[in-house]
């Protein structure tokens, strides 16, 4: 029974695993346990009959793993989620979270159960949409916006209610006044108006959507004294190929003219009432409603999207001079700026109802639990609540999540493998509404997950064919890029032009110049705050992966968010070959998943990560700061810092280097591992730690919440991620502090945000030394 012999192909096991385990102690081993010889002429297995090592071994299992993920079934477990529309909080979106519960369990999932909350989510007043109208100087209404969206294909969007424009949190109320056009409302655009004369204040802001999230252009919109806020989807960015109807939906995936964005303009993250803890009836609230408004979490002020067919009527008769060059937007006439309309007198009028509501919501959790580590979860993730039908955001990844967990326990069965860490799945509710059902989850169990924790992968949205991509953080570039080079290719097109792997079109698409001393790396961006890793990333410091399969030049896509999101587009429109893009990238998720959970060391890559700290963000702040010594004396203590940041930064690269050799001579040494010593999860272990070394458990000034110091947003600046943002807020609160007394502030601002990351790297590398 002791595997002596270390060639798996021999008979090592007993058919009871339980025993094996006792037997063994300590095991990766028992994992190893799999009659694979047996299997073979079973043909269960389709492995070569002469296996040598454990790699050889995982990668056949791998292989198997791949091999099983099926389109068929993930279109089938998209029909079964997106019947209706299900916005969190509602009757329909709790029948979807039965529907997923059973899905799981059917599949095999072992422990499926609902983690609950009672959150405060916002609803519209369905009999009695929103509208936008044109009022003239005699009270006519000249325009009126009908307030839903048509219904294209009867068969998948009938219900009653899809077609409601409204976005979640705005406040409900009835205004009039005079329009202005504010282009993105941008915190510059903002800025940009004011130097053209042009103020907001009072006045209702006309404001496109795009580069930045809604929540933050209502929010300067508000500051800047705006009574209320019209979005639209501009045709320049979801109508590309023209607005004739042969051009649209359903001909092809670009937004037909009454189609709206919905979405939340939320501020913040989690149940609006109870930053920090779970919302829980038993959990005394950190905040009320009032300080939600005080503090800009929620808006003051009445928001409604319209479509482009409604902001043709309302833009096109706009008084004032033509917008700026660059501000010029698809419609068929020149965009002017306002304020008002051409027809003296004449008044924009919006109104919106709107309720706050607190609501139960359910996250989905199950689990595959691990034969040697079941205190390790590598945790899937994707949400499946919707603003309406959800086909594309977010029921792609739901569907092909429950298809990897099938794939993960058929695998199980036909080859007797179960991985050595549990494979944790997790279905989030609420996340279109400010990633309520994940952030109250991390609120919870942040103890145990901070400690339990190896990865967190999630999916939210496959809307394209174009290409895959992957955002994540540099100690898992490997890994991805490894597992990627592993992934059939979806689209025969590119298989002709010799693009085998998924990884080869994604290379291609998104080359890597930002990473020049791994010249096979695409480029990886640092994930942002748009979905359910960000708080896995930011709050706790567990590594993460968000992946998709996206378009090329464009990370959003034209029926984002829109009543047409129906599973006839992915069927018909950009997935048409049996669902193959979403088994792609089902695939993906299976085996990325099978390797955290299953090799001995974890594939957490820290040698990549002191090397980018040192030659990428550190070097790109030195860069930052070196100029400012001519003209800010008070920069000095942050230049000093600065060297002493690079200094540690040299001591992890060299360190680094040394748990790379360690990592050898341990796989030399237990070169099947079979016999696995005490040191190889010792390792693991460290490995699994280095990225909460970065967190600061007090957070940003002023965002408790935001505690990773490598890649927390910044306030400053909407949704996107940027590296040690808050070092590069100081940098900026300098340069533009107006008096002396200012910058000595700003000045030791930075020198102390450089310190913080300093001690980060001095904990990383004191992870890998037994005594401190
Ligand atoms: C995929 O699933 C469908 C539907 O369950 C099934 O008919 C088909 O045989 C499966 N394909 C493979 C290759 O197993
Ligand atoms: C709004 O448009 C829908 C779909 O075209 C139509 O069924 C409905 O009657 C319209 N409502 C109003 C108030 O015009
Ligand atoms: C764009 O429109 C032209 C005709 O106006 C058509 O030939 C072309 O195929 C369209 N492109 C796409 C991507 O739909
Ligand atoms: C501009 O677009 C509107 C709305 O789609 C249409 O009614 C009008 O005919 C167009 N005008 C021109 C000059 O193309
Ligand atoms: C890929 O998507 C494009 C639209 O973006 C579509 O025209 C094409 O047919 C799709 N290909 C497949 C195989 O679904
Ligand atoms: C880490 O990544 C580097 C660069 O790609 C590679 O040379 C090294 O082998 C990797 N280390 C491990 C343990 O995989
Ligand atoms: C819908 C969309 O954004 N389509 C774009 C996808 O990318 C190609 C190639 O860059 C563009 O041409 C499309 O306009």
């Amino acid at each position: 029974m002791l595997p002596k012999d270390k060639d798996p192909t021999a008979n090592l096991c007993s058919s009871n695993m339980t025993t094996a385990l006792a037997l063994l102690g300590f095991a990766f081993v028992a994992i190893v346990c799999i009659s694979f010889a047996g299997k073979y002429h079973n043909n269960h297995v389709s492995v070569p009959p002469k296996l040598k090592t454990f790699d050889e071994i995982r990668l056949s299992i791998g292989d198997h793993l791949i091999k099983s993920v099926n389109g068929t079934k993930i279109r089938q477990n998209l029909r079964a989620i997106t019947p209706e529309p299900h916005v969190a909080g509602t009757a329909a979106n709790a029948r979807v979270a039965d529907t997923i519960s059973r899905i799981w369990k059917a599949n095999g999932l072992e422990n499926v159960h609902f983690v609950e909350y009672d959150v405060l989510l916002s609803y519209p007043d369905y009999d009695a949409p929103n509208h936008v109208s044109v009022i003239d100087r005699a009270g006519k209404t000249v325009f009126k916006s009908n307030g839903t969206s048509p219904v294209i294909i009867p068969s998948e969007q009938s219900a009653p209610g899809a077609g409601v424009q409204w976005v979640a949190y705005a406040a409900a109320g009835t205004v009039q006044g005079e329009p202005v056009y504010a282009h993105y409302g941008r915190q510059q655009d903002f800025e940009r108006l004011e130097k053209l004369g042009i103020s907001v204040k009072g006045r209702v802001a006309i404001i496109r959507y795009g580069f930045c999230f809604r929540g933050d252009k209502v929010a300067f919109a508000q500051k800047a004294g705006a009574i209320a806020v019209v979005l639209f989807s501009d045709p320049a960015e979801v109508a590309k190929n023209g607005t004739d109807f042969s051009q649209l939906y359903p001909n092809s995936e670009w937004l037909p003219s009454g189609g709206v964005q919905r979405g939340s303009v939320m501020n913040g993250d989690g149940d609006p009432l109870t930053p920090l803890v779970p919302s829980k009836a038993d959990v005394y609230p950190t905040r009320t409603i009032d300080e939600a408004y005080a503090q800009h979490v929620l808006p003051k002020i009445p928001v409604l999207p319209i479509s482009y067919g409604d902001a043709y009527e309302v833009i096109s008769r706009l008084n004032g001079r033509p917008v700026p060059l660059d501000w010029q937007g698809g419609l068929n006439f020149t965009y002017r700026l306002g304020p008002g309309f051409k027809d003296a007198g004449t008044s924009i009028k919006v109104e919106v109802r709107s309720t706050l509501k607190k609501r139960h919501i359910r996250n989905v959790v199950g689990y595959i639990k691990g034969a040697v580590e079941p205190d390790q979860y590598v945790i899937l993730g994707n949400h499946y609540d919707a603003w309406v039908y959800g086909a594309m955001d977010p029921n792609s990844g739901t569907a092909t999540l429950a298809e990897v967990g099938r794939a993960l326990v058929q695998t199980m069965k036909d080859t007797h493998w179960r991985p050595a860490r549990t494979i944790m799945f997790c279905n989030w509710d609420a996340e279109e509404f400010g990633l309520v059902g994940s952030t109250e989850f991390l609120e919870e169990f942040e103890k145990q997950l901070t400690d339990r924790a190896v990865v967190y992968l999630n999916v939210d949205t496959i809307h394209s064919n174009l290409s895959f991509e992957a955002n994540t953080i540099p100690s898992l570039f490997q890994v991805v890029v490894d597992t990627a080079k592993r992934i059939p290719n979806p689209m025969k097109s590119e298989i002709k032009r010799a693009r085998k792997t998924v990884y080869d079109t994604w290379v291609r698409a998104f080359p890597g110049n930002k990473t020049p001393s791994y010249p096979d790396f695409p480029d990886m961006p640092v994930p942002g705050g748009g979905s359910d890793q960000s708080g896995f990333l930011n709050f706790l410091g567990i590594p993460v992966v968000d992946f998709l399969y996206r378009n090329t030049s464009w990370s959003e896509y034209p029926l984002y968010h829109s009543m047409y999101e129906t599973p006839f587009v992915s069927e018909h429109i950009f997935d048409t070959n049996d669902f193959a893009v979403h088994k792609a990238v089902g695939q993906f998720w299976a085996e990325l998943a099978r390797k955290f959970a299953d090799q001995p060391i974890i594939p957490i890559n820290i040698s990549i990560l002191a090397d980018q700290l040192l030659n990428n963000y550190v070097h790109d702040l030195k860069v930052a700061i070196e100029p400012l010594k001519h003209r800010y004396p008070e920069a000095e203590d942050a230049r000093v810092q600065l060297s002493h940041l690079i200094k540690h930064c040299q001591h992890f690269v060299h360190r680094a280097r040394q748990v790379e050799s360690e990592i050898t001579a341990l796989k030399q040494r237990n070169h099947d591992f079979l016999n696995p010593d005490q040191r190889i999860s010792q390792l693991s272990r460290r490995l699994m730690k280095v990225e909460r070394c970065f967190i600061n458990p007090r957070g940003q000034p002023g965002s408790p919440t935001k505690r990773h110091l490598l890649y927390s947003t910044s306030d400053k600046d909407c949704y996107s991620s940027t590296v040690m943002s808050s070092v590069y807020d100081s940098v900026y609160d300098l340069v533009n502090a107006k008096t002396t007394k200012d910058k000595v502030a700003a000045g030791r601002d930075l020198a102390s945000a450089i310190s913080l990351v300093q001690l980060g790297v001095q904990c990383a590398v004191k992870t890998f030394d037994a005594a401190i």
